[in-house]
């Protein structure tokens, strides 16, 4: 037997604080309270005067070792969770991306394998489906059985990743029937393709032309018609990484209808303006990613889209390529530059800095948008992402005293830069626990290699 207590700090759920301590056995909490008469020979101490004690972050949107737009992602399940954990996250669920032509259960088997003995924090594992060959819809309850709740599906990349209307009315219906739920990327791939083609045609080839190839209504409109879809399915959705107003009012309405829909949107969107992508040379590939950046009053209209619940969860969408490997790769026009940035290690510093610090959300709000809804949303709920006996002992410990500076050069990720580069935060998390174990101290990892586990998540 392994006992050890948090004594002596402020414990935050999504629904509230107060002064408690957390004893943990064998890393599950089994008791939230005063406990004066511990004895101490037997029990180690955690001493966590002046600090909040929160759940781990819980990030739903990650994507490591994984192919993509002729690449493969930059973090292995290694340095990804490494980094997932320096900056206070101690559970991700990773998208399993499908090649083309290749089986569902296949690729979900690929993927697996790719994490096993490498990760450090427990994972879960969304399955993108990117080819829907005949049959394919057969195999979602086998993959639903393997603890694999949710798919992945594209409105966008014709001819690489997208699926038509129809397949995703398919998807919808199938992924429904067994329980398991669809994570929609709401873009009209289709204009979005013949307005970056027109951009081309007119000399416009630059990294910062992606931005203007994917104007706000490409997501609006995505997002309203898949709400429709989801109906003519009777299918609940989730919207991944929202990035524009229009997009929170369509799901508001929808909300507003009581239908199923549920959305996130991304640390970048709530904090990077779209002006990076005026910068000179090649320096806005860094952040070419899909949905780009928006304006000031998209930004706005997130921030209020999360404290009005319309948004629910804010992933990282780490999805990291080197600078130099984006630059390697870009060819002759920005189209082939890789979409994606890194993210998972500075989440819960960015959210926490720029919205709590700030004021535009509280601590407990953070803890929902961070770790509590996105573990319910996902069926990790009440064992991650929740303070109470018989939840895993992850646990973060966050110093509201402390600063947190971001720099490439100190950072865990395994790529060349960040797009919060010199960003000084106030808040840090000191202390990382998952099931118990010290994982990460100060942004450092200290925790042994390979130890995370698979997370069988449940269907609805
Ligand atoms: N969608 C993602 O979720 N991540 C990176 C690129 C993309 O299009
Ligand atoms: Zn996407
Ligand atoms: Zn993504
Ligand atoms: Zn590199």
């Amino acid at each position: 037997m392994s006992f050890t207590c948090f004594t002596g700090g402020r414990i935050v759920t999504s629904t509230g604080q107060f002064d408690a301590d957390i004893l943990v056995e064998n890393g599950t909490i089994v008791a939230v309270g005063s406990f004066p008469q511990l004895d101490t020979d037997s029990i180690e101490l955690v001493d966590c005067t002046g600090k909040y004690v929160l759940p781990g972050g819980v990030d739903v949107h990650t994507h490591l070792d994984s192919p993509l737009m002729g690449t493969t992602t930059a973090d292995d399940f290694e340095s990804g969770t490494i980094a997932a954990a320096c900056g206070g996250t101690t559970t991700i669920v990773d998208f399993a991306m499908q090649p083309t032509g290749v089986r569902l259960t296949d690729a979900l088997d690929t993927h697996l394998a790719k994490a096993q003995g490498k990760a450090v924090i427990d994972y879960g594992m969304h399955m993108c489906i990117t080819d829907l060959y005949d049959g394919a819809t057969q195999e979602f309850g086998e993959i639903a059985q393997a603890g694999v709740s949710s798919f992945k599906v594209f409105m966008a990349y014709r001819g690489t990743l997208m699926l038509h209307d129809g397949q995703l009315y398919d998807v919808l219906r199938a992924a429904s029937g067994v329980g398991s739920q669809v994570c929609v990327h709401a873009e009209n791939g289709d204009v979005i393709d013949r307005i970056a083609a027109d951009l081309v045609a007119a000399g416009k080839t630059g990294p910062g032309t992606h931005e203007i190839a994917r104007p706000p209504a490409t997501e609006v409109e995505a997002v309203e018609r898949a709400i429709r879809i989801g109906r003519m399915a009777d299918a609940p959705l989730y919207f991944v990484h929202l990035s524009t107003a229009g997009a929170v009012e369509a799901v508001a309405a929808a909300q507003g209808r009581d239908w199923p829909v549920a959305a996130e949107t991304c640390t970048h969107y709530l904090t990077l303006d779209r002006e990076l992508y005026d910068q000179p040379g090649f320096e806005p590939a860094k952040v070419v990613l899909t949905p780009p950046l928006r304006t000031r009053e998209h930004r706005d209209a997130l921030w209020s889209g999360l404290s009005a619940g319309t948004l629910s969860v804010v992933s990282s969408d780490h999805c990291p390529f080197c600078f130099a490997d984006k630059e390697r790769l870009a060819g002759a026009d920005f189209r082939s530059i890789p979409n994606g940035g890194p993210g998972v290690e500075h989440r819960m510093s960015v959210v926490y800095g720029k919205g709590v610090a700030q004021g535009r959300i509280t601590l407990e709000k953070f803890v929902a948008l961070t770790s509590t809804i996105p573990a319910q949303q996902f069926g990790l709920h009440p064992r991650k992402g929740h303070i109470a006996p018989g939840a895993d002992a992850d646990l973060v410990l966050l110093d509201p005293d402390g600063t947190t500076t971001i720099t490439a050069a100190t950072q865990n990720q395994a790529v060349d830069y960040t797009p919060y580069e010199g960003w000084s935060l106030p808040g840090s998390f000191d202390a990382v626990y998952s099931r118990g174990e010290l994982v990460a101290r100060r942004g450092r990892y200290v925790g042994k290699a390979g130890r995370g586990r698979f997370l069988h998540r449940a269907t609805r």
